[in-house]
């Protein structure tokens, strides 16, 4: 989230799509409540299906799954041909003006320097902006300059005509046209809306495309940075943002830094790469502090054995073969029989994993498989027969598996991340049961005994694991707040901070403004400092006064960065520094410095006349519409089709098969012939979430159980009619991969729509059941989706699939 769930109560209009909060985050869904009841705002959903969000919307309508770019891209043409723009804001804070490389090009639905075998955009140096001799980014105020982004924007969208859109979404034009005028109210500064979303973006495979294009228009309409603005993802286990802020990927390390690739072995040249100069005269780019952080994380893991003559220990950190290995490569691979043992920690993959015969398949590979968690899962039993519901030859399965019961979060105290960011602690409401051991206890257990064998039998390299820094009181049992400390930071002796303040040896650090590159700070994670300061544990706090009624509530929690609650803030005041609208302030200069009702994101003692720009994490300072070369699939997002697409072409450029879905998806290529066509497979699929369940473990909890009791499926009247299937009937839906069977809800909610002068039916199929647990038992779910995923998040195309379904 760039805002918080507190904020959303400060919209004029709130844009659900891509999500259904009200099912899946019915808490945090009050504050589009308050936003209705006293800022009276509009709400605008936009899903496959009229879901429980749309049922309290002012206006719905239906798209057509996976084609939220189009639907996008339209809105895009349609703001700047009508100009509904912020001009002030566009002009000024982003990168509307700055020359393009003449290296970039577009043709056909593909962007240049694409290699076709290898799938991927392997030239990308036509990927960004001109640079002028002095290394800074040559702009074009007048916006005339052909190459400028704003021209190259406006021609790249010219081709998202209303009609193309509506024929690729299924959205009528007067419901598009309705929407989108809507949306354009909002480039009036002062006046926001806020976009909403979740799964239904992201589950695509041009899911981060989709999430950048609405950010595009959110900057058209000058609505980050601002209160009841931004782009809102909602984040879905409790603690899932903490995960990413962690650096739990297998390319990150904590708070967003990155692991370094086999081609690094060179410490400094690691570090320059990733500390970017400014690209315009008088630019802080917030990345320059790299080095600190990392030299602040290293002492943090390896405490004194992290020295300036080791490169803070730079060797013993791993170095990537390969760009990453996500949950789609690993099982890839495991399929392959390339790995041994698995440690699933509360992770459940043979029901979350597309391709559940294909995720079978992989397991059944492994000589070991250790699971850690609650309950008995689909995972933990994967190769027990339970009859039609998991169809295995458990004779054939070698696998050995190891259960390691743990506690659950109500049974221990800690710390969790939610979607705006801020770090909220709990308290242990009761102990486990039985054996059940804290995931911490378990690891360090394991940690210890690693090292142990390490230290009698020595081993290939066993520096990494004995040199790092363990000085808890329980070796076996780190305690949270120890955890806590450490990953907010430390003085590792008495040195002087940038304000000129003497700090004393292992004094907690204030914020991550304290960090240094010299060995003399250890922090965890940097966007976690001031999380837990000499002043104690800031997480904590409880203090929901609101005294400015901006719903920043400073005192409740702690938020990072810097307990900063609206990302980019400095962008809610114009170039003087002024709000732009006096009910919507959020920070403002007052002659001397930045303050108001957040703390700046920005330098605070830089006035507006230094001409600084507010997007300090970019070295241009601007927001980009341009993504220059951090999108695998290219700087614009483009329409592609899912990889199983009802209707067979990309309407955009139907001459070109190679652009019908992602070029750059991620795609293995044993899965091609997995893949199902529309000829088989004619309805459009999409899975989704119910209220009353928590993905596959709550069928466990016997009030659950009940309210949700047995596993279905939601088919539109029409369809139904035309298959003669009628409520409550058992129907069989099959992909290519295999299938499932269910009772049939008929449903008024799902209805026929227009796509490229054809007819397309949905699907809808909730993922909750399996064969575990007080539930009936069910199929699972993903026994239908397809293996492949998007292209810079390898997240899976969940909600993009093609089916057929039967009466049996
Ligand atoms: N009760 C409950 N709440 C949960 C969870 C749970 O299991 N149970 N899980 C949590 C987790 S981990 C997550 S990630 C979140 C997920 O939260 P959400 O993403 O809100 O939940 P989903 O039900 O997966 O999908 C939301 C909607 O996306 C729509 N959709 C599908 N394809 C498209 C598309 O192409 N375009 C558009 N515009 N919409 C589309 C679906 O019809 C569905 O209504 O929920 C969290 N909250
Ligand atoms: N088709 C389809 N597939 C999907 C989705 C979809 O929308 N459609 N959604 C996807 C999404 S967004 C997600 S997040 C995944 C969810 O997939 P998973 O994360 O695998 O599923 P969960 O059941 O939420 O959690 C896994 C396990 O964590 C255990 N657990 C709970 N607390 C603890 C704890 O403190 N310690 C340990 N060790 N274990 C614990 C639970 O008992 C549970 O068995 O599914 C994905 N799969
Ligand atoms: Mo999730």
């Amino acid at each position: 989230m760039t805002n918080t769930w507190t904020d959303i109560a400060n919209a004029n209009l709130v844009l659900v799509m891509g999500g259904n909060a009200a099912e899946a985050h019915p808490c945090g869904f009050k504050w589009v409540t308050e936003a209705k009841a006293h800022n009276k705002a509009r709400l605008i959903v936009v899903d496959p299906r009229f879901t429980r969000t749309a049922s309290v919307a002012d206006y719905y309508a239906p798209i057509r799954t996976g084609t939220d770019i189009a639907f996008m891209g339209g809105l895009i043409n349609y703001l700047l041909t009508e100009d509904k723009i912020q001009h002030e804001y566009v002009h000024n804070y982003t990168d509307v003006s700055f020359i393009v490389k003449a290296g970039y090009g577009f043709e056909d639905g593909i962007f240049s320097g694409y290699d076709v075998a290898k799938r991927a955009y392997t030239d990308r140096s036509g990927w960004g902006y001109e640079l002028g001799e002095d290394g800074f980014a040559k702009v074009d105020p007048t916006l005339q300059d052909p190459r400028c982004v704003y021209q190259l924007m406006k021609q790249h969208y010219s081709r998202y005509t209303k009609e193309l859109a509506s024929q690729i979404c299924g959205m009528p034009v007067d419901a598009m046209q309705k929407i989108w005028e809507e949306i354009a109210t909002c480039s009036t500064p002062g006046k926001t809306m806020t976009i909403l979303y979740a799964l239904g973006w992201t589950q695509h495979s041009v899911g981060s495309q989709m999430i950048r294009s609405a950010a595009m228009v959110q900057l058209l309409l000058g609505n980050v940075g601002m209160p009841g603005g931004g782009v809102n993802a909602l984040r879905g286990h409790s603690n899932i943002q903490g995960l990413t802020d962690l650096g739990l990927l297998s390319n990150s390390l904590p708070g967003y830094l990155t692991l370094p690739g086999e081609a690094e072995q060179d410490y400094n040249a690691y570090i320059v790469k990733r500390t970017q100069k400014p690209l315009r005269p008088g630019q802080l780019s917030y990345w320059q502090n790299y080095g600190k952080f990392h030299v602040s994380l290293m002492k943090a893991w390896y405490g004194a054995n992290a020295t300036a003559e080791n490169n803070w220990a730079y060797d013993y950190l791993p170095k990537l073969d390969i760009p990453q290995y996500d949950i789609l490569k690993v099982f890839d691979l495991m399929g392959q029989g390339k790995v041994n043992g698995y440690l699933c920690q509360g992770f459940n993959p043979i029901a979350a994993l597309p391709d559940k015969h294909r995720v079978t398949a992989a397991l059944a590979k492994l000589k070991w498989l250790v699971v850690m968690d609650p309950l008995a899962t689909e995972t933990s039993e994967f190769w027990r027969n339970v009859g039609p519901y998991n169809d295995v030859k458990s004779a054939d399965i070698q696998t050995e598996v190891i259960r390691l019961p743990t506690t659950c979060f109500a049974e221990e105290d800690g710390s969790l991340v939610n979607s705006s960011r801020w770090l909220q602690w709990h308290w242990k409401g009761a102990d486990g049961p039985g054996e059940a051991q804290t995931d911490i206890r378990i690891m360090s257990e394991l940690f210890q005994r690693l090292r142990q064998r390490y230290q009698t039998e020595g081993g290939k390299y066993p520096d990494p694991i004995l040199k790092l820094s363990w000085p808890y009181k329980i070796p076996d049992e780190p305690s949270p707040e120890e955890l806590a400390k450490e990953i907010n930071g430390s003085a590792t002796t008495d040195f002087t901070d940038a304000t000129g303040a003497a700090i004393k040896a292992n004094a907690q650090l204030a914020g991550f403004a304290q960090l240094k590159d010299d060995g003399s700070t250890a922090s965890g994670c940097w966007i976690f400092c001031g999380s837990w300061t000499e002043l104690g544990n800031q997480m904590a706090r409880r203090d929901n006064s609101d005294p400015y009624g901006m719903h920043q509530t400073q005192g409740w929690a702690w938020a990072w960065p810097a307990n900063r609650r609206i990302l980019y803030n400095r962008a809610s005041a114009d170039l003087q520094g002024k709000p732009w609208d006096p009910k919507k302030r959020l920070v403002w200069w007052n002659g001397k410095t930045w303050g108001g009702t957040d703390v700046p994101d920005y330098k605070a003692d830089v006035a507006p006349e230094a001409g600084m720009n507010p997007f300090i994490m970019n070295p241009e300072g601007v927001a980009r519409f341009f993504a220059v070369d951090k999108m695998n699939e290219g700087p614009f997002p483009e329409h592609y089709e899912p990889f199983e697409t009802p209707i067979g072409i990309n309407p955009l450029h139907p001459q070109n098969k190679k652009a019908t879905s992602n070029p750059a998806a991620r795609i293995f290529d044993s899965v091609w012939d997995s893949l199902g066509v529309a000829k088989d497979y004619p309805y459009a699929a999409t899975s989704y979430r119910l209220t009353e369940h928590f993905h596959f473990w709550t069928k466990h909890c016997k009030l659950n159980s009940i309210t949700q009791p047995e596993q279905f499926v939601e088919i539109g009247e029409v369809l139904a009619k035309e298959k003669g299937i009628v409520a409550g009937d058992r129907v069989r839906v099959s992909s290519k991969r295999g299938f499932i069977e269910a009772v049939a809800v008929v449903t008024k909610r799902i209805r026929p729509l227009q796509v490229n002068n054809q007819v397309v039916h949905q699907i809808g199929i909730p993922l909750h059941w399996g064969f575990t647990g007080l539930t009936r038992h069910g199929y699972l779910t993903n026994t239908l989706v397809p293996f492949l995923g998007d292209g810079n998040t390898q997240t899976p195309e969940s909600k993009s699939f093609l089916v057929n379904v039967e009466k049996v």
